[in-house]
């Protein structure tokens, strides 16, 4: 029985990261796959700024942080979710699935201090 429940565990472990082959393998334009977002490199900026994903489907959003300082992708009010709050250290990617549930536009920021100021806003359509 033990090797059956480690097989079992091999195997959901290997579905996982098709999966997540799978959700990142795409572009960061939208899609029913995924999206994927980055902070810029020495700037306060997301890249890209504005991305759309479809309503009524799980999305999985990627955050790739390539600077050097603490940066989040953050929707403070969106159908489904309610709030949205990826935060990636330095060099880290984080990850979410979120369901938008209302078709719209909503304001995407970056909540460090300042770094709104600096222009690191974006937009999320939901359509
Ligand atoms: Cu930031």
């Amino acid at each position: 029985m033990r090797n059956g429940v480690r097989l079992a565990v091999m195997l959901g472990a290997v579905l996982t990261a098709l999966l997540v082959v799978a959700c990142t393998g795409r572009g960061g334009g939208g899609g029913s796959g995924g999206l994927n977002i980055s902070a810029k490199r020495g700037a306060f900026e997301f890249v890209p700024a504005n991305v759309t994903a479809p309503a009524n489907t799980a999305v999985t959003i990627t955050f790739q942080n390539l600077d050097s300082q603490i940066h989040d992708w953050t929707i403070d009010s969106v159908p489904g979710p309610g709030r949205v709050h990826l935060v990636a250290d330095p060099g880290k990617t984080v990850s979410g699935s979120f369901t938008f549930t209302q078709p719209g536009t909503y304001r995407v920021y970056c909540s460090q201090p300042g770094h709104t100021e600096a222009g690191m806003v974006g937009q999320l359509t939901v359509q």
